[in-house]
């Protein structure tokens, strides 16, 4: 029986972004670049996130061909030498019709059908160095899958960075990368699962608890999944009731906010699979579609091949002792 590892699992190191091998995701293909070992199953889609955390990005995991989409920047840091960030200016690429800007307290904002621009109203109203932030632009994407490349230009109080270069190849490292978005034909969910994971299982037990990190830039809900080795995938939360923890199955699923992670993990939030029909042995691979709802109602997917790992190989801090699934 596997021991519960009630600690958070955290994200580890760049790349883990999964996609599955379909035709809409082709137009990625041309972007892998090398999965860690744990992932190397030929279905990593480069991860914007890990290496861009100095840069001005869009959250992971892409957004829907037709869709409105909340194009979020997020600026990590001020530019080389300054101290704040007092404008940011969007060049709109083809492919991304600016609709509306959420007010900005402090700052003016600008739409516009070829730059979308936002403007400090003062020293005191710039974004802080060690601050970071997002700016957000809804837009309509264009109805073909593919790959956006939006150039932002930061103006600083000092000095200014312009987020225009557009790699060449996977290898290719830019110092000033645009932000990226993959646009993903419907149905292929907009989501970003990073690390997932599997427990290992022993015979005769017949469930297991799948863990990862998901983010969804323009927010959905997690409502299952499927695999050919279970009879259900469903959504479940523990949480500790007075001394005892429970766990319990979110029937209306699990929100994920736009452009945040939320973390599956052992001893919280997880996907758990029942009815096995063969015991998860640690190194082999699950197949998982994840299944999402958008708030329009729209239904996608994601398909994964979720490592197994054994219990006790959890990551980060496992052994306190917990409730967990001794049940299971
Ligand atoms: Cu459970």
């Amino acid at each position: 029986m596997p021991r519960p590892t009630p600690s958070l699992l955290r994200a580890r190191g760049p790349g883990g972004a999964t996609a599955p091998r379909t035709v809409a995701a082709a137009a990625a293909a041309a972007r892998r670049r090398p999965a860690p070992a744990l992932l190397a199953l030929g279905l990593a889609l480069a991860g914007a996130a890990g290496s861009s955390q100095a840069h001005v990005t869009l959250p992971p995991g892409g957004a829907t061909a037709g869709s409105v989409y909340p194009a979020a920047f997020r600026v990590g840091h001020a530019c080389k030498d300054a101290s704040a960030t007092t404008a940011l200016v969007v060049r709109v690429p083809a492919g991304f019709e600016p609709l509306d800007a959420p007010p900005r307290p402090g700052w003016r904002v600008s739409v516009g059908p070829q730059e979308v621009r936002w403007t400090a109203e003062g020293p005191a109203q710039a974004l802080p160095d060690k601050e970071r932030a997002r700016f957000v632009v809804r837009g309509r994407l264009t109805g073909t899958p593919g790959t956006l490349w939006f150039k932002v230009r930061q103006a600083c109080d000092r000095g200014e960075a312009d987020w225009s270069e557009v790699p060449a190849s996977d290898s290719d490292k830019p110092a000033f990368p645009a932000a990226r978005l993959e646009v993903l034909a419907p149905g292929l969910a907009p989501v970003e699962v990073r690390e997932p994971w599997a427990r290992a299982t022993v015979a005769g037990q017949g469930a297991a608890g799948v863990y990862a990190q998901l983010t969804a830039g323009a927010g959905a809900r997690l409502v299952g999944g499927r695999s050919p080795l279970a009879a259900a995938v469903e959504v479940h939360e523990m949480r500790m009731e007075g001394s005892v923890m429970r766990m319990r199955e979110l029937a209306d699923g699990l929100p994920l906010p736009p452009a945040e992670p939320v973390t599956l993990a052992p001893g919280g939030l997880h996907l758990m699979l029942t009815g096995l029909k063969q015991p998860l042995a640690a190194g082999s691979v699950l197949p998982l579609t994840l299944q999402f709802v958008d708030a329009d109602g729209r239904r996608s997917e994601r398909t994964l091949e979720v490592p197994v790992r054994a219990a006790d190989a959890a990551p980060a801090g496992a052994g306190a002792a917990g409730g967990g699934h001794a049940h299971h």
